[in-house]
């Protein structure tokens, strides 16, 4: 390096900035990026839209969220002491629960000093002059760092039905599910309708029909549903969990989506018709995933075995929905069970058993607009005193796409992913230094808490690498981004989930753009996921281009 060479590395180095690293988001993953951070030492500044922390579990009070993975194993897992003194007190704990959680984890830690609330990032700008990003909030202040970490979320921004004119108009009370008020809202005696029949409808809709007068469901596509099995857990129950984590945690380790259910070693046809339904028998009655993730190895990538397994789930259906034409109405016809996020219910096929509970098919009769007083099909006007929409988020990459990220020379990150993302391990992006994702898309994803903690870790490790070696900029390379996502198209070949539209691939047809399946996350597993990172971390960061 000649000496103008080495006096530039030094001006851009020592150039003073706001902070070493922003957070975007201070949900599950951004609480724990930032503890992990002041580990560091480096000077942390986390920004978040939400007027308090738990992004997810802050946003999402609808009656009825809840987690669908254990409670247990959700939970974080770095604090031993966290661990320790945390009872949690239903095994598929709730939204106050949860969000009771976050912020128990927040004042534990002292984090709060570091977090700036009702901040939402708006546009964030890198400059190479000073290897650093600007960021410009919604008030329109400015700050400076070194590294800008994501950590969104990969539900976060939410959608309404664009093809619905009239939304405005309606006279009554409305929200989209993820915007629900704090001082929630009250359905006795209510004409209510609710749009949508995804994990999120399912829930809601189970704790709605309880009270509301009458309930209108507006489904487009039904989703396959299984049985939750929530539970309380005594005391006792807890102290024996609690005894279990290392190996609870270590099975978790040991899946494909870090959930206590892994596939069953046998392929469906290696069981004899017998075999199989005490298997699916014995899966539907096990809580949380197991029909999903615990079912037999080639249900996802096997078309005839899935059609067996979907088989099994329709006869459920058709055991539990008294009027035979709502049961089918209630079978999906377009795709088989699992192919898209799997919704756990707790009672919802007998909802439609209820005489307040009407189900409407929008594929037969489309939504034609909301009025002042309801909804208007090509068939009829239903008239509500509340309508809900539970349609959804733009998934994975669409937080991204609302904040204007523009790399070197400017370029839009939402450009550079027009034809799907394309990143170095799910955390770069080629032509974003200093650009670091948490749960990026074609990153590893499953139980959400144990993949983040690991993608925060692997982050942290990064920039741990860089602090010792006095490295300022760090991108990723042309040569590694194909490599990641050539190796993760490869991977999504072959798997049924990838073929079909859901949040999972991308698709929301609310939005421009997103109509198509792609694929948007990594398939391979997530234990296959850490030991790529792992390896790149060993050898000392390959692919990367560290300054
Ligand atoms: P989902 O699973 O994307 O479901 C959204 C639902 O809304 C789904 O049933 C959609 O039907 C429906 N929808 C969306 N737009 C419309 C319009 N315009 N007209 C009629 N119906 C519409 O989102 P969720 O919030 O339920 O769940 C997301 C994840 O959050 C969940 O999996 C958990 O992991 C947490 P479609 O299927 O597109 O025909």
């Amino acid at each position: 390096m000649d000496t103008a060479t080495a006096a530039t590395a030094t001006t851009k180095v020592s150039r003073r900035l706001d902070f070493d690293a922003i957070i975007i988001g201070a949900g599950v993953s951004g609480l724990y990026q930032l503890y992990k951070l002041r580990e560091l030492g480096l000077r942390v500044r986390t920004f978040e839209a939400a007027s308090g922390v738990g992004g997810t579990w802050f946003w999402n009070r609808y009656p009825g969220a809840r987690f669908d993975s254990e409670s247990w194993t959700y939970g974080y897992a770095f604090s031993k002491a966290l661990l320790d003194e945390w009872d949690w007190i239903e095994h598929f704990s709730s939204q106050p629960e949860n969000e009771r959680y976050l912020n128990y984890v927040a004042d534990k830690f002292d984090l709060r000093r570091d977090i700036q609330l009702n901040a939402r990032v708006t546009a964030a700008q890198y400059r190479e002059d000073t290897r650093s990003w600007e960021i410009l909030l919604e008030d329109g202040s400015r700050h400076t760092t070194r590294f800008l970490i994501t950590a969104i979320g990969i539900l976060s921004a939410a959608t309404m039905p664009s093809n619905i004119p009239g939304v405005a108009s309606f006279k009554g009370q409305s929200c989209h599910t993820h915007y629900w008020p704090k001082e929630g809202l009250d359905f006795a005696g209510k004409r209510v309708g609710i749009i949508g029949t995804g994990a999120t409808a399912v829930q809601a809709i189970q704790e709605i029909a309880k009270s509301a007068g009458h309930l209108t469901v507006f489904q487009r596509t039904p989703n396959w549903c299984a049985p939750l099995h929530n539970a309380k857990i005594s005391k006792e129950e807890m102290q024996g969990i609690r005894a279990r984590y290392d190996e609870i945690l270590a099975l978790c380790r040991t899946t494909p989506g870090c959930y206590i259910h892994s596939p069953d070693p046998r392929a469906t046809l290696d069981a004899t018709a017998e075999e199989r339904a005490a298997f699916w028998e014995k899966r539907y009655a096990t809580p949380g995933f197991a029909m999903w993730q615990g079912n037999f190895r080639d249900t996802l990538t096997d078309r005839k075995a899935n059609a067996l397994a979907s088989e099994f789930v329709a006869n459920k259906i058709r055991q539990r929905v008294h009027d035979p034409m709502v049961a089918e109405k209630l079978i999906p016809k377009d795709h088989g069970v699992g192919t898209r996020r799997m919704p756990l219910e707790n009672g919802y096929y007998e909802v439609f058993n209820q005489p307040n509970v009407e189900l409407i098919d929008v594929s037969e009769t489309p939504i034609e607009r909301i009025t002042e007083r309801g909804i208007q099909t090509s068939r009829q006007h239903y008239a509500f005193d509340i309508i809900i929409y539970a349609t959804g988020f733009d998934a994975i990459s669409g937080a991204f796409d609302r904040i204007d990220i523009r790399g070197v020379n400017g370029v839009r990150l939402k450009q550079v992913w027009a034809n799907g993302p394309q990143t170095y391990l799910g955390v770069f992006v080629e032509g974003f230094p200093n650009f670091l994702m948490i749960m990026g898309p074609h990153a590893g994803l499953g139980n959400y808490t144990r993949c983040a903690e690991y993608s925060v870790e692997w982050v942290s490790g990064v920039l741990q690498y860089a602090k010792a070696h006095g490295r300022t900029r760090i991108a990723a390379t042309a040569a590694g981004v194909r490599e990641w996502t050539d190796h993760v198209l490869a991977l999504g070949q072959g798997q049924l989930m990838n073929e079909v539209g859901s949040w999972m691939t991308g698709v929301n047809r609310n939005v421009e753009g997103k109509q198509a399946p792609r694929i948007m996350r990594y398939s391979g597993g997530h234990p296959a996921y850490r030991e790529h990172c792992g390896a790149v971390a060993a050898g000392g960061y390959r692919l990367l281009a560290m300054e």
